[in-house]
């Protein structure tokens, strides 16, 4: 069924490592088209010395700089508020919300290129944006396109090690088992086994990173497949984009859903480090873990419901809502009833807060634009638009939610439904899937700027008590 591609990622990186490292430095955040090359390792290579040096600089001439107190509350809190760690493709401002090397969606369905004039940004384009900072063109963007298509091949084990699951395993374990099965290709670890020099780590990194990128659509699509379908694989279609590909895998090709497949995937890659996922993965690398390793624990994280899996429990509660009162076209006082019943037994309203956002995400507003474009009189989008409306205020009531405003979680299940996708413990593949492509890039630059094992202090209650009677 599925052969290792014939290039070995391996040689590929020999002829690369020959290569003349040709430094640039004017790039930084420029966020232009600054070169015409199409070969996203050979950009990478000439940014990393830069990236080095203002490393570099900063921990020799300002290490000391504060950058917060470190209160109880935060000990306590998860964390919350605590600045931490360093993630370069993102930031998330509690207001405005994400940011992808300093551009806000709408700037990135402006200036990034689609699959057509006009068109959502395609995944490889942010992929590109993330890792070097700089906004591709169509041909570098093309050609990622090609180069991804080119590293998509699955080994046989990695299927059979999904089949020895049963069929009733959540599409996440299953998704993680698969990911485990891929870490058999890990050229970061045979490399270590070698003995490479740690200023080289971030090349072997690169691969498996792109490698992971390029083989998740493949090894999620089979999963929904073997779970919901027939279980047989359709093939990669080499003229396809990323997205695209993901979507006609699964099974569809209907245009409209290959655009949303893109809007998706843009959209969840990445959110800062901080969030469950993310900061999984920094960790689980931060030792020297391979990314396949890292990424499948990140994925363990995504599972937790009040993090990715929230897309899931999302859908299931709007569903539960429509048997409830058998019609989804219900009343405000209606809904009101439902969501205090919800909140009465003891549980969130999925796809509501957040850690770090105080407004309505974005990403939640872009998904929103997408349905009133295309789907304006689907049933479930209207009562999607009428709990965006009743829910809020009914959390500020409670006096202690700090976010009452919809999350990205809070929208895309509806969207998947109606173009098919209607199997909601699936939702959080397509997230996992979407995540790599903002956790690949900065596990990259962990390896590339040398970032040491993480290992922040503990403290016991005892000595919380103690430092606090002082
Ligand atoms: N419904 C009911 N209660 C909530 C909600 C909600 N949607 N959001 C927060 N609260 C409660 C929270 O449980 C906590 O209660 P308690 O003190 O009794 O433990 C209180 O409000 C304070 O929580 P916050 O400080 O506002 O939120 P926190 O930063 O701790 O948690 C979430 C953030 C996202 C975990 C939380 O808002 C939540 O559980 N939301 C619902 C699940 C969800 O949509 N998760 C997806 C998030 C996005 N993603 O993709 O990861
Ligand atoms: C995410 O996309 O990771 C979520 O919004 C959660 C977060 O940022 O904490």
């Amino acid at each position: 069924m599925a052969f290792f591609r014939s290039v070995s990622a391996l040689s590929r990186l020999r002829s690369r490592v020959g290569q003349q490292s040709n430094l640039s430095n004017s790039v930084r955040w420029l966020q232009t088209p600054t070169s015409s090359n199409t070969d996203l390792f050979a950009e990478l290579k000439e940014l990393v010395p830069e990236y080095q040096d203002r490393v570099k600089k900063l921990k020799k001439e300002h290490g000391s700089v504060e950058l917060g107190k470190i209160t109880v509350d935060m000990v306590l809190g998860g964390m919350r508020g605590m600045t931490a760690l360093v993630w370069l493709g993102s930031a998330v401002d509690p207001d405005e919300g994400i940011r992808f090397r300093g551009m806000s969606i709408p700037e990135c369905q402006k200036k990034l290129p689609g699959a057509f004039p006009g068109g959502e940004p395609l995944p490889e384009a942010v992929l590109w944006l993330l890792l070097t900072g700089k906004i591709p063109s169509k041909e570098q963007v093309d050609s990622l396109a090609q180069e991804l298509r080119s590293r998509a091949t699955i080994p046989e084990y990695a299927y059979k090690a999904i089949d020895a699951l049963p069929v009733s395993a959540h599409p996440m374990t299953q998704f993680t088992t698969g990911v485990m099965a891929l870490q058999v290709q890990s050229e970061f670890q045979k490399a270590y086994e070698g003995g490479i020099a740690k200023a080289r780590y971030w090349e072997p990194t690169y691969e498996d990173s792109m490698n992971l990128i390029a083989r998740l659509p493949a090894i999620a699509a089979y999963i929904y497949r073997r779970k919901y379908k027939d279980g047989k694989i359709i093939p990669l279609d080499d003229s396809l984009d990323y997205g695209a590909n993901y979507a006609h895998m699964l099974g569809f090709d209907d245009p409209e859903m290959l655009e949303f497949m893109r809007l998706y995937i843009s959209i969840h890659s990445d959110h800062e480090g901080g969030n469950v996922s993310s900061h999984t993965a920094h960790l689980v690398a931060s030792p020297l873990s391979d990314p396949y390793l890292a990424f499948a624990a990140a994925l363990n994280g995504l599972a937790g419901p009040l993090h990715g899996l929230a897309n899931q429990e999302v859908l299931r509660w709007i569903r539960s809502i429509v048997a409830e009162f058998g019609t989804p076209d219900i009343s405000t006082e209606q809904l009101t009833d439902y969501i205090n019943k919800t909140l009465s037994r003891g549980q969130v309203v999925p796809g509501y807060g957040h850690g770090v956002l105080r407004q309505t995400d974005p990403r939640y507003t872009c998904q929103r634009e997408f349905a009133l474009k295309h789907l304006p009189n689907d049933p479930l989008f209207q009562l999607v638009s009428k709990i965006k409306e009743v829910v809020p205020p009914i959390l500020t009531k409670l006096g202690k939610v700090k976010n009452p405003w919809p999350n990205v979680d809070a929208h895309s299940g509806v969207l998947l439904n109606y173009y098919g996708l209607t199997e909601e413990n699936y939702y959080t593949v397509l997230f996992g899937v979407s995540r790599s492509v903002g956790i690949g890039p900065q596990l990259i630059w962990d390896r590339a700027l040398g970032m040491p094992l993480e290992r922040p202090k503990s403290v016991t209650l005892e000595k919380l008590e103690q430092l606090c009677a002082k």
